[in-house]
């Protein structure tokens, strides 16, 4: 009854210069598209390949199941979505480093790589998290957006100079240039971020900006991380299975 009577509110709410609440909407439709692609993609890669597009899949998918609720919230409230939001990227941004692993297996990456980048990944969001929704007064973002940047510096290190990336140049080929295109998207895409949070929190230039402007750039960064990081792997999958056919 609950779900029912915000989509009502939803659609009766509907206004035509609500700009963010667009781009929640097209999120849901790119997100659901996205997952079609890589899901109805998968029979044609062998076994080691589909893992990791239907990983892709799965980032796709769970973004767009949160863009559903966030679209209506946005609607319903006016509000940035930011509890849906971080529960979205608790889950993705994880798998995005289960991606890296993947890729490098061949290479003989060990799970401990994997395990280590999740667990960055993870600090980073809970402190984001507690500097945009919990402690988001005084010098609460800038210091909990400072923890959360280290832990970002740190996965950003360990992909372009660490091990990883040793494991990278080991594999060469067509694992060592995807590699390091997955490396600029998490150097360049998800700095996009931080900037969103910077416009969003306070201290910084918020009270410039009208409300939702965080959310029009955490938009348009998912869109380009999740989709685009996909596609990456789906491109390397491809590739692969030529070289096998
Ligand atoms: C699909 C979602 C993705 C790839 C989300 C990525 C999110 C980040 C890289 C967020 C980073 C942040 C900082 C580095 C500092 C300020 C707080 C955050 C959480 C916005």
């Amino acid at each position: 009854m609950k779900t029912f009577l915000s989509l009502v509110d939803v659609t009766s709410k509907l206004d035509p210069t609500d700009y963010v609440g667009f781009t929640f909407f097209v999120g849901c439709m790119a997100m659901m598209a996205a997952s079609a692609f890589f899901f109805l993609s998968l029979n044609q890669f062998d076994k080691k390949w589909r893992t990791s597009v239907l990983v892709s899949g799965l980032i796709t998918f769970i973004a767009a199941v949160h863009y559903f609720y966030m679209r209506d919230y946005w609607a319903v409230n006016m509000e940035s979505p930011t509890f849906f939001r971080y529960v979205d990227w608790v889950l993705t941004v994880p798998l995005m480093c289960v991606e890296f692993y993947l890729i490098l297996k061949v290479a003989g990456a060990k799970p401990a790589l994997m395990w280590k980048l999740i667990a960055f990944s993870v600090i980073m969001l809970v402190t984001g998290y507690f500097g945009e929704a919990v402690y988001n007064t005084g010098s609460g973002p800038a210091v909990w957006g400072a923890i959360s940047g280290a832990a970002y510096f740190y996965i950003v290190y360990e992909i372009w100079f660490g091990s990883a990336k040793k494991l990278a140049v080991n594999a060469g080929g067509d694992i060592l240039k995807a590699h390091k295109i997955l490396c600029w998207f998490v150097l360049v895409g998800w700095a996009i971020y931080p900037l969103g949070y910077m416009m969003g929190t306070e201290g910084w230039y918020n009270s410039i900006l009208p409300q939702g402007g965080i959310d029009v750039v955490y938009n348009l960064a998912d869109a380009i991380n999740k989709i685009g990081f996909g596609l990456v792997i789906y491109a390397l999958a491809v590739k692969k299975n030529e070289v096998h056919n």
